[in-house]
């Protein structure tokens, strides 16, 4: 039995602690396009805050292997308590356990999952058991049997099952703990709802025995018409053939596999380039042997200039929004195409041509649906605030997820930013642990910019200086201001300027301030409508006096649940920086964004 995940090939971590590190995980590439056998729907679930199903009561691995062993009762005699029996109550899957029955609101801990299936596998193929994302901690059993376990909550993980699965009777079981931990990525304190589960799609992939496992079609970094990549193949011949289409560009190349399973290719290729305006789509196929995959690819060159950032070659201001994978209409964390339509659907009415999907990797939909839509996106792991910069194990876990984020996602057009982090404390570890996660990233995708979200620093009081360490390993520098809320009156923006210590491009990745929908008074008084629409006109003003703003992301298109913000009848668990509420309805400050993204789109 094979795990699929967790063991990078290649980790190397210094004895000073943190170096850059090349890892390979080993995911299928685009489930969609796919055999696929999908398991979502109801799962039986066993609530267990003291983990007895894993432990004994002296803290002991269960000695029959607990609730994972999926032992049924031998006969009328027989007490065993650790087992599914029909009556146990189900959730669905996809879904984060939260927001499906009111007693598990603010439950964090373990759920146990069962699912029983048929699958009649077919001699010379082979079968993933993957699982789009489980928050926080997976342990996962088929059949009675281990098959691994996997830490990180927004990546997609897979095991090998090939051998163990039968044509009848299969039983799948999870341990699912979204206990927060000072040593997780994220640590225990975050601004977001710790929404617990399996939250986004499971299913079976079968592919042939030797398949095409990830392959990465992309343009060659500063070229507008040379594709360049490479395919990989597992479980295929020495020296297999393969091919890499795009049948409507009349463009293909072929190349062999070296003894790593991988052939690097490149071609020309007259390509319409991808862009908000005409987020342009083509179908590539990739071909070897006795595998096949197509799916729908962009192309397009992002690059950072000097203090500029360039799209197709030309000059690009990002009109942005931070975005949250918090459901519309609906709470709970987003799962479903439907979901990701609703919110990139009112990013665009906004007038962006550019979201940033904050703190952590959101469901697939998202960015394949940007892909489509035309929405730039700027896409995170969540090294958020605090985290155990010098411990080996934090890093290796955000490595981790860093290489899940970057596999998944590394054929979207859409996604431009792959951000390493979210307002972390000045210090040397934590320069150290990000500076090695940049490398980790432009290492395994050397075709788009790397970010980070920094905090703002005033060098006098009427200056903020962007300065951090960290920026020497950005492309791009994100900042963080919440001039006008945390910092000062809404007419502070008025009173600050802003320099730069690097020849870089700076998007202000967040700012804001809070009002619940339908909070009306005059625009000093806080938490009303006026007040933060107040801060948005006067942020603009100094927006606009930034000559090395290229682009913002303001905090956020939609309220979202948060267990920070108790404030009774204004916030009740919501952070309500949102441009609109949750059930969509538009504040006044909106207003004052989509007039101004409106000013900065290009006339046609
Ligand atoms: C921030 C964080 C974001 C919070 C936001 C707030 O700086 O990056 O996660 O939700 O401020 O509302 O305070």
């Amino acid at each position: 039995m094979r795990k699929s995940v967790v063991a990078p090939l290649a980790a190397v971590l210094l004895a000073s602690g943190i170096a850059c590190y090349a890892q390979q995980i080993e995911l299928v590439q685009n489930p969609a396009g796919r055999q696929t056998y999908s398991l979502n729907g109801p799962w039986q679930i066993i609530v267990d805050p003291y983990e007895a199903g894993y432990y004994d009561f002296h803290m002991h691995p269960q000695a029959g292997g607990g609730l994972g062993a999926n032992r049924v009762p031998a006969g009328k005699g027989d007490k065993l308590e650790l087992t599914f029996l029909p009556n146990t109550p189900t959730l669905q899957v996809p879904g984060d356990w939260n927001t499906q029955k009111p007693e598990f609101l603010w439950y964090e801990g373990t759920i146990w999952y069962k699912r029983a299936f048929d699958y009649a596998k077919k001699p010379g193929r082979r079968l993933f058991l993957w699982f789009g994302a489980a928050n926080y901690e997976a342990i996962v059993f088929l059949n009675g049997h281990k098959l691994g376990e996997h830490r990180g909550g927004f990546t997609p993980f897979q095991f090998e099952v090939t051998n163990l699965v039968q044509d009848a009777n299969n039983a799948v079981i999870v341990k699912v703990d979204d206990q927060r931990h000072a040593d997780g990525i994220p640590t225990a304190m975050t601004d977001w709802w710790n929404y617990g589960g399996l939250t986004r799609d499971v299913k079976l992939i079968d592919v042939p025995d030797a398949f095409i496992e990830d392959y990465f079609v992309q343009l060659e970094k500063g070229s507008a018409n040379r594709v360049a990549g490479w395919v990989r193949v597992n479980g295929g011949q020495k020296r297999e053939r393969v091919t890499v289409r795009i049948p409507e560009a009349g463009a293909s190349a072929s190349a062999d596999t070296d003894e790593n399973g991988v052939a690097r290719f490149a071609f020309d290729a007259k390509l319409e380039s991808w862009s908000p305006e005409r987020p342009k789509l083509y179908d590539v196929r990739v071909e070897a042997a006795s595998d096949s995959v197509q799916e729908r690819i962009g192309f397009r060159t992002i690059a950072a200039s000097g203090q500029k950032i360039l799209l197709n070659g030309r000059p690009i201001f990002l009109r942005g929004v931070s975005v949250h994978g918090e459901a519309p209409f609906r709470a709970g964390r987003v799962f479903s195409e439907a979901d990701a339509r609703v919110l990139l659907t009112w990013a665009k009415e906004l007038g962006c041509n550019f979201v940033r999907l904050a703190h952590y990797p959101h469901d697939e939909a998202m960015t394949r649906l940007a892909d489509e839509m035309g929405l730039l996106v700027w896409s995170e792991i969540p090294v958020y605030w605090a985290v155990q910069w010098e411990n080996p194990a934090a890093y290796a876990n955000a490595g981790q997820q860093l290489t899940e984020m970057i596999t998944r996602d590394h054929n979207r057009a859409s996604v431009i930013f792959w951000s390493m982090a979210n307002e972390t404390p000045l210090g040397d570890a934590r320069t150290k642990f990000i500076g090695s996660l940049a490398s980790q990233a432009r290492e395994l995708d050397p075709t788009r910019l790397i970010t980070a979200a920094t905090l703002p620093h005033y060098s006098d009081p009427a200056t903020i200086t962007i300065e951090d360490p960290l920026g020497k390993y950005l492309d791009v520098l994100g900042c963080n201001e919440y001039i006008g809320w945390y910092d000062g009156p809404p007419t502070k923006p008025d009173t600050i300027a802003f320099k730069t210590i690097y020849d870089k491009p700076l998007v202000m990745s967040e700012l804001g301030a809070e009002a619940p929908y339908g909070r009306h008074g005059d625009e000093d008084t806080a938490w009303t409508e006026e007040f933060q629409a107040n801060v948005y006109r006067h942020q603009i003003a100094m927006l606009k006096r930034i000559p090395f703003l290229q682009g913002m992301t303001p905090w956020i298109l939609m309220d979202f649940r948060c267990p920070r913000r108790p404030l009774a009848g204004i916030q009740d668990y919501y952070n309500r920086k949102g441009l609109l509420s949750d059930r969509g309805e538009k504040k006044q400050a909106y207003f004052i964004l989509r007039d101004f993204y409106r000013s900065l789109m290009p006339q046609e």
